[in-house]
């Protein structure tokens, strides 16, 4: 069984990392496991980040990596905070999810979508990137207490619940993480 390390020190990721891989027969590692630092996320595109993330893992371990950068998109907010999601909440959800609420009732636009880039690294520099998207709305006020980050105000497009409120077996079937881990498992079944 081949191990790969999970570039990631947000701990929600992580949880959805290990369900998604778990079908693809990997032994894993997390990089707060081995202590690996954390880069500076320079690059103003999810691909871009994604690839300094797992890069910086792969590199450190001399271990295949595997980093995700991902986000949410209001369109009220012009597609912000997108790749800014982390910076833009600055740990204060409550306050994000209030702001952009206002943007969507300011706007009458409630339209969103999540996107992540998912990249595999190899110690040598080579780098396999799978983008996914999930396209959804904002919901009025929070709902719900599962998930993690925007969870609570994003409604996936055919439901009536938040990714909050639909839960993990739900949620990695439709994310936008579950998406592109899809395209990475039909990628190393090619
Ligand atoms: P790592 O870089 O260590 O992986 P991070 O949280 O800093 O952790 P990002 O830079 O990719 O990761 O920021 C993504 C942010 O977007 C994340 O902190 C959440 O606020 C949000 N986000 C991404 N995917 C999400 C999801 O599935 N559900 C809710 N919020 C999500």
């Amino acid at each position: 069984m081949s191990r790969v390390i999970i570039a990631t020190h947000n701990p929600g990721k992580l949880k959805e990392f290990l369900s998604l891989l778990a079908p693809l027969g990997y032994a894993v590692t997390s990089s707060g496991e081995l202590g690996l630092p954390e880069p500076e996320e320079t690059a103003d595109t999810f691909p871009g980040n994604a690839r300094i993330k797992a890069l910086a893992a792969a590199r450190a371990s001399g271990l295949p990596a595997l980093a995700d950068d991902s986000g949410l998109s209001v369109a009220a907010l012009g597609g912000a905070p997108g790749v800014f999601s982390a910076r833009f909440a600055a740990g204060d959800y409550p306050a994000a999810f209030a702001r952009i609420i206002e943007a969507a009732q300011a706007a009458d636009e409630w339209r969103a979508w999540f996107t992540c880039a998912l990249c595999l690294a190899q110690p040598d520099g080579t780098t396999a990137t799978y983008i996914g998207q999930a396209h959804g709305r904002i919901a009025p006020a929070p709902q719900g207490l599962g998930g993690f980050g925007y969870d609570p105000l994003f409604i996936p497009n055919g439901y009536e619940q938040s990714y909050a409120e639909l839960g993990h077996a739900v949620k990695d079937r439709i994310s936008h993480r579950a998406q592109a881990f899809a395209q990475l498992a039909a990628a190393l079944k090619a």
